[in-house]
């Protein structure tokens, strides 16, 4: 008995290979199989890791760490994700640090021209190179990639090849619950539409898709998953933690939900590190979970699925 989910999906890289390779082929972890994409039916073309340049001389400028490197891992990841639109599939970008959104987000944009952006994430990812407090790139993508931004975002070393390509009326938020001041301003600055948990608390997880939905209008949507935005008790193993997020089922609802649009365009699945469980169940709950969420995406139903070609068994 087979149930199959059409869908042609079609991209893993990563800035951490090691993570998600896990994923794909002989699934385990210190000696125990872990749930993987490869047992669920799920047809996919797998375009390999991107091999990235590394920069021995990748001084921080101003608090800003490892310029060089991500700037170039996403030109290369910019042009991979390019390259799997022009083919006509879905782009599924596994990682990995968030900052890989920059060149994934890009890459779509230059492929399809005006699109949607659905950020799932306790964080905003907001910050500007000057209003970083930790200098990490992985809480700063958006703002190198909205054009309202432009002015007020200074080019890093490897980043000039960056074109700002969202319209912050094109960008929704769902899940925040741990942004910084600077971030709070750009946000009620842009008017950017932000579902943070208080508005999942008071509306529930189903209005807040109807709302994102209604206001994103008919645009190829680039959903930008990170997995802190569930909630640590499911998936603890990822760098920044934050208590208070969307349950499991919350979580899988906001994929269901895109998935039925019909205009789910490329998904970035990130923060994912297997390095940061504590215990081998923390590591199986965070990429079990991680799995269930892309599957969502493409058509798995909680209800059940089947072949559209299925026929009964004759007695
Ligand atoms: C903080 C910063 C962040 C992810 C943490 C945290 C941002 N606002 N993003 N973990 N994925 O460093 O700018
Ligand atoms: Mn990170
Ligand atoms: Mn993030
Ligand atoms: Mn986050």
């Amino acid at each position: 008995m087979c149930v199959c989910i059409y869908v042609h999906v079609c991209l893993c890289l990563c800035l951490c290979l090691r993570i998600w390779q896990t994923l794909f082929s002989k699934a385990t972890y210190r000696g125990k199989p872990i749930k993987s994409l490869n047992q669920s039916n799920f047809i996919y073309i797998d375009y390999g890791n991107l091999q990235f340049e590394e920069f021995a001389d990748d001084e921080p400028v101003g608090v800003v760490k490892n310029a060089k490197a991500v700037g170039s891992a996403n030109q290369r990841l910019s042009e991979a994700v390019h390259a799997i639109k022009k083919d006509g599939h879905t782009s599924v970008m596994l990682g990995g640090d968030h900052s890989l959104a920059i060149g994934s987000i890009h890459g779509h944009a230059a492929a399809v021209g005006e699109l949607s952006v659905v950020w799932v994430d306790a964080h905003a990812d907001i910050n500007t190179p000057m209003t970083t407090e930790t200098g990490n790139l992985h809480g700063q993508p958006m703002s190198f990639l909205l054009r309202e931004l432009r002015s007020k975002t200074p080019t890093l070393p490897n980043f000039s090849w960056i074109k700002p390509c969202v319209s912050a009326k094109n960008l929704v938020y769902i899940g925040l619950r741990d942004v910084d001041p600077a971030e709070h301003f750009i946000l009620k600055l842009l008017g950017v539409k932000a579902f943070s948990m208080t508005e999942v608390d008071q509306l529930g997880i189903s209005r807040v898709m109807e709302q994102t939905c209604d206001y994103l209008l008919q645009k190829p949507i680039h959903l930008s998953y990170d997995v802190d935005a569930v909630d640590p008790s499911v998936t603890p193993a990822t760098g920044t933690p934050v208590i208070g997020g969307l349950t499991y089922r919350e979580g899988l609802y906001v994929t269901e939900y895109l998935c039925q649009t019909g205009r789910l365009s490329a998904v970035d699945m990130v923060e994912v590190n297997p390095l940061r469980g504590q215990t081998e169940q923390e590591v199986q709950s965070t990429v079990g979970t991680a799995v269930d969420l892309l599957l969502g995406c493409f058509g798995r139903q909680r209800e059940g699925n089947h072949a559209p070609d299925y026929q009964l068994p004759l007695p």
